[in-house]
């Protein structure tokens, strides 16, 4: 792989960014060393974004939210990446790609910077490209990074700890409780969006609404942000505005009160603790003591003749 001009890249330039990208996503070993010298080089130009993580079931209406959304805040003099995270699909990719139908605007739009989930990695998985990504769009001058991920699995929760702003987009049905979104992902919410407020659908959105009100003000105020439930269309270009108007309302507070940089801290520890929980994984299970010995002791605590925890220790003390 040719060496990514730094210069190039801080400039903007998108083809010195998609090169820094696939250079993040290989999984050869040499590329990985690479890419970790980019990202440190990279690391004091990266951060000046709001990051901001979008997740829905399926059919809610993410892409044409983040034609609408994105559109918006390019009218608004910014530029934004759009980034994918969907582990569990083996279309990921696919599915974003396909999707620039609906973002058909955006997707041509120079100010904007579209790119697919990475496939399946090794080192924290998608999520860890999907962050390291995040920093080479920031070190390239995207002043906002929308991370979308279908709601349906674990990558939400992933989304949710490497965003400044987490909301989730719903359909107009108060009857149908939580649609498929589970309680915990509804619990991480900075904002609940009601999406497809148009039509036939306005009064029943309303509805929506003020009983996502009720049941968040139940939930929790976790910090000096109350969660907002809104309205919106993202077919109609409706409330979009007041969504943004909404995020920076979040963000000015945050940053007033320092919990902005303090939530990215603690973002940044959470992570490393994962990260080497994953590496000492890795090191274990890839050790050749470990591996010969390994189905001997197993054999031993099927038999009863060691206990599992004698056993996992034995291995363990291998290290
Ligand atoms: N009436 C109405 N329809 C909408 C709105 N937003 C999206 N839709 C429609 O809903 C359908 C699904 O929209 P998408 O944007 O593809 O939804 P998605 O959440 O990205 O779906 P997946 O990519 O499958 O997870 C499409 O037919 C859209 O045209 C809206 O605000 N109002
Ligand atoms: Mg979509």
């Amino acid at each position: 792989m040719a060496t990514i001009d730094l210069q190039l890249l801080r400039s903007g330039n998108r083809r010195s960014l998609a090169k820094a990208i696939t250079l993040v996503e290989s999984s050869l070993e040499g590329h990985r060393q690479q890419a970790q010298e980019l990202l440190e080089q990279l690391l004091p130009a990266s951060g000046n974004s709001i990051r901001i993580g979008i997740t829905g079931i399926p059919g809610v209406g993410k892409s044409t939210f983040i034609e609408a959304f994105g559109l918006y805040l390019i009218s608004l003099g910014k530029k934004v990446a759009v980034l994918a995270v969907d582990p569990s699909s083996p279309l990921a990719g696919g599915s974003i790609l396909g999707d620039k139908t609906r973002m058909e605007l955006l997707s041509r739009h120079p100010d904007a910077y579209i790119r697919p989930s990475p496939s399946q990695g090794t080192l924290g998985g998608v999520a860890q490209k999907t962050r390291e990504t995040m920093l080479l769009c920031e070190a390239a001058g995207y002043d906002v990074v929308l991370v979308e991920t279908v709601g349906v699995g674990q990558s939400e929760y992933q989304v949710a700890a490497m965003v400044d702003f987490f909301m989730v987009l719903m359909l107009p049905n108060a009857g149908d409780e939580l649609q498929g979104i589970k309680k915990g992902i509804i619990e991480l919410a900075d904002a609940l969006v009601v999406n497809k407020a148009d039509g036939e659908s306005i009064n029943l959105a309303q509805q929506t609404k003020r009983h996502y009100q009720n049941a968040l003000h139940l939930l929790k105020p976790h910090s000096f942000w109350s969660p907002q439930v809104i309205t919106c269309s993202a077919q109609n270009n409706e409330n979009i505005d007041a969504i943004w108007s909404l995020i920076s309302d979040f963000y000015q507070q945050a940053v007033g009160n320092n919990t902005f940089e303090e939530s990215r801290s603690k973002q940044n520890k959470a992570w490393m603790q994962t990260l080497l929980l994953e590496l000492l994984q890795q090191k274990l299970l890839g050790n050749p003591e470990v591996k010969r010995l390994m189905p001997a002791l197993q054999k031993k605590v099927i038999d009863a003749e060691t206990t599992p925890l004698a056993a996992a220790k034995a291995l363990i003390s291998l290290l």
